[in-house]
């Protein structure tokens, strides 16, 4: 089966993993092919290097090689780069980086440099994880940079008054703690779908959308020209799982995310977001709300507490397209 997902950072990694799970348990299933979009709004340069946060979780998760604790970075990475770097001053300090992870931006900061795309480079990467041979292709959304920047109120320019700053510095630096007024993805206007992204929507048998953040994961996923089209186009069933469970998102600030953009935390306004190309959808029991536009529901247990919830909840998913 060809399986094609558009992925943020831990909630879809997790999910993904618990794909592959469910896939290679079962024989019938075992030579899918998966191909998974990801978000590249969340990158950052840092300290001269090219930062993919949910490229890197992605791959990390699905080769093995996640720190499970805090669901990105190197397992047992250390600090002492940075540490010498704070050391000299050098700035920003509120980014944690790993010693072992250094080595995939460093690397990935070369061969960027060296004129390859950052396709190829993701590809070049995935193979020290081993990704081919678990059946999984890792595209980034669009080879052309593109950076979320995040509209808060500047305090100190005065009442009124704001500012737009790179989404790490929100989420990481300040944790998400000032309001979120709008976000902007930066270059997005100059971005196309990097190679074979459209294809893989176009050619899937089932498109996947796991509980990845609504608004700055799948949503700048979808903002790259000629994503929502081809999701609107392709004859695949699409099904998405809900982030949000009992009023809440799982983990992260998907609810400042979405009070952004005027919305509630609820499963229903995700749903919205995804109303034009949504076939199937998956919702915790008890929050089994209609959503127009003749999408199937279904409720299932959302929680992705170990990898065996997370291949559970992935087989759920792959057996409503399979369905539609
Ligand atoms: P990020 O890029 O690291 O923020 O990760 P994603 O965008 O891929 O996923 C973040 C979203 O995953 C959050 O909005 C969470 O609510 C959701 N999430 C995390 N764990 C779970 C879980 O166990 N079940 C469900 N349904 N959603 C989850
Ligand atoms: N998330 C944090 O909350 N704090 C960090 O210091 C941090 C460092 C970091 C380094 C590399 C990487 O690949 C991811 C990292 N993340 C960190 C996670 C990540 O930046 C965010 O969770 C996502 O971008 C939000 O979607
Ligand atoms: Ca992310």
């Amino acid at each position: 089966m060809r399986i094609t997902a558009l992925a943020g950072g831990i909630g879809g990694a997790r999910f993904l993993r618990g794909l592959l799970d469910h896939v290679h348990a079962d024989p019938a299933l075992r030579e899918s092919q998966i191909t998974i979009i990801g978000n590249t709004g969340d990158d950052i340069t840092l300290f001269g290097l090219r930062v993919c946060p949910d490229l890197d979780t992605l791959m990390y998760t699905i080769g093995d090689g996640i720190e499970e604790s805090q669901g990105w970075g190197r397992r047992n990475d250390t600090r002492t780069v940075q540490g010498e770097l704070a050391a000299y001053g050098g700035q920003p300090q509120w980014f944690g980086l790993g010693d072992l992870d250094f080595a995939t931006h460093i690397v990935r900061s070369q061969w960027l440099g060296q004129g390859l795309t950052l396709s190829e480079v993701t590809g070049r990467l995935a193979q020290r994880w081993g990704l081919a041979q678990r059946g999984v292709t890792l595209l980034p959304m669009s080879d052309e940079p593109v950076e979320t920047h995040v509209v808060v109120d500047d305090q100190e320019a005065g009442e009124g008054a704001t500012q737009a700053i790179h989404f790490q510095q929100w989420w990481v630096g300040m944790g998400a703690g000032v309001p979120a007024r709008a976000f902007h993805a930066i270059g997005i206007d100059r971005a196309r779908p990097a190679p074979g992204v459209l294809e893989a929507i176009r050619t899937a048998d089932v498109v996947l959308l796991p509980p990845s953040n609504p608004v700055v994961s799948i949503g700048i996923v979808l903002s790259v020209p000629g994503v929502r089209d081809a999701l609107r186009g392709t004859s695949a069933p699409v099904v998405a799982v809900s982030p949000i469970v009992g009023g809440a998102p799982v983990r992260g600030h998907a609810d400042a995310c979405l009070a952004a953009l005027g919305l509630p935390t609820t499963p229903e306004a995700v749903a919205g977001l995804y109303a034009d190309f949504l076939d199937g959808w998956l919702v915790a029991p008890g929050e089994e709300h209609r959503v127009g536009g003749g999408v199937r529901l279904r409720a299932v247990p959302l929680l992705m507490r170990e990898r065996e919830s997370a291949a559970r909840l992935a087989g759920d998913a792959l057996s409503l397209g399979v369905e539609l």
